[in-house]
């Protein structure tokens, strides 16, 4: 066991030694079980962040933990410059569950989405005949898909290409939602594919109307166009499909996948396609240290098989209906919106600033709910998946109680 230390020395060790790059919330976390985390002084909390829906299966899963531990003990790392007896089996395993042909393993959802955007370039020189180095890729305002300079290029948000210039170029956005924009952008030749959210998450889990991603899919097979869906938050039945493309049928070019791929243990990721797409990356093109790593792909495995037979999306779609319908039914004039699919999930509130949210949270973590704002007036409540009805009305009654208070304060 590491050495027990309290919340205020954890905290000010980051403070002094850590880096600035996080406004956490007060709150130092020492262990998690299932959909309860525990703070240095062992007082109990509801997780509605789940690791930023990462831990989906809930924190240290005893299948996944188990997977983890007897391959940290036999071999966690051989590169994908020799072989393991574990990537072939988890491949095998992942392709046929999401029905794709392939699988490029790689560690965060960020270098999977560049892992996707150099794929669809090099497939559109390849296969659909841009002229080299005019391949253009279409994005979405307000998406999110990482932290790294490609993801940052692809984003709307033009404080971040000020802080980090000179951004990538070939990327065009568009409004998210908006099939006309999509249309006309689609006109022009060298667009090698659109990436997508099914459901934007960072943006404050916006669902886009019912059939656009249908119509979206449709657009892009006309203009042979590759649809990728960036379901790394989204995805791995936390909308209560195993991925939100599902709920419209469609299924995507390219999928990426990340966060929940791993039970929230250790960063795995991927890229998923048919064989005509992903052979377009042939040795040398790309790679990485761990990806594809036994101790990954072991992990992995076991993640998905838990998401499958503890039947997660059936428990995400019936625990999102009972989160919604209760909050609707606080019938609060501080709350301007209830909105999202399964359990990602977020409340509107009809706060004034930033400052609010952010108090809202403490307000919520000190009666033992952990929630975060994803917008100034949007916080996300999205437990793990496994979360049970029992569970899930604890939490709505906190969220009431916390509203009330508040309710008397405005
Ligand atoms: C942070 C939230 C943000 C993602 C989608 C790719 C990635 C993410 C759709 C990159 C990551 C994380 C990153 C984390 C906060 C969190 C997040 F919506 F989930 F809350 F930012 F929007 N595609 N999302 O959501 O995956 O490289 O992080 O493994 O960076 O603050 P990653």
């Amino acid at each position: 066991m590491s050495e027990k230390i309290s919340s205020q020395k954890a905290m000010e060790l980051e403070k002094k030694h850590g880096s600035f790059n996080y406004a956490p919330l007060p709150v130092v976390l020492a262990k998690g079980q299932g959909v309860y985390l525990w703070d240095c002084e062992g007082k109990r909390y509801l997780d509605f962040l789940s690791g930023y829906s990462a831990v989906s299966q809930g924190h240290c899963h005893p299948r996944i933990t188990k997977a983890l531990q007897e391959q940290a003990e036999t071999l966690t790392l051989v590169s994908r410059a020799l072989y393991s007896d574990q990537l072939g089996p988890f491949a095998e395993y992942a392709t046929r569950l999401f029905g794709y042909e392939r699988i490029l393993t790689m560690n965060t959802g960020a270098d999977a989405f560049e892992t996707a955007s150099k794929l669809v370039r090099k497939w559109g020189y390849e296969k659909k005949g841009i002229p080299a180095g005019q391949a253009k890729i279409v994005v979405c305002n307000d998406n999110f898909h990482g932290r790294t300079m490609g993801a940052v290029s692809a984003s709307s948000n033009t404080a971040h290409h000020g802080f980090f210039a000179p951004i990538l170029d070939g990327f065009v956005r568009i409004p998210y939602n908006d099939l006309a924009s999509l249309e006309s952008a689609l006109q022009d030749p060298t667009v090698a594919a659109f990436v997508v959210e099914p459901i934007q998450g960072e943006a404050g889990i916006i669902v886009p109307a019912e059939g656009y991603l249908k119509r979206a899919a449709e657009l892009c097979k006309a203009k042979g166009v590759l649809l990728v869906a960036d379901e790394v938050q989204a995805g791995i039945s936390r909308t209560g499909k195993l991925l939100a493309s599902h709920h419209e049928g469609v299924r995507p070019d390219v999928v990426i996948l990340g966060k929940a791929l791993s039970g929230g243990t250790l960063p795995v990721s991927a890229v998923l396609a048919d064989d005509a797409i992903l052979s377009c990356l042939q040795p040398g093109d790309h790679g990485s240290t761990f990806g594809g790593s036994p101790l990954a792909c072991r992990v992995a495995k076991a993640a998905l098989e838990v998401v499958v037979e503890e039947k997660l999306a059936e428990n995400a779609q019936k625990m999102g209906q009972i989160f919604r319908s209760l909050v609707r039914d606080f019938g609060s004039k501080l709350i301007t919106d209830v909105r999202g699919m399964g359990l990602l999930n977020a409340v509107a509130f009809a706060f004034t600033d930033n400052d609010q949210a952010n108090q809202f949270c403490l307000d919520l973590k000190e009666r033992g709910l952990i929630a975060k704002p994803t917008r100034p007036t949007v916080i996300r409540f999205c437990p793990a998946l496994v979360i049970t009805e029992a569970q899930m009305r604890e939490a709505v009654g906190i969220l009431q109680d916390t509203v009330r208070s508040w309710e008397k304060k405005c």
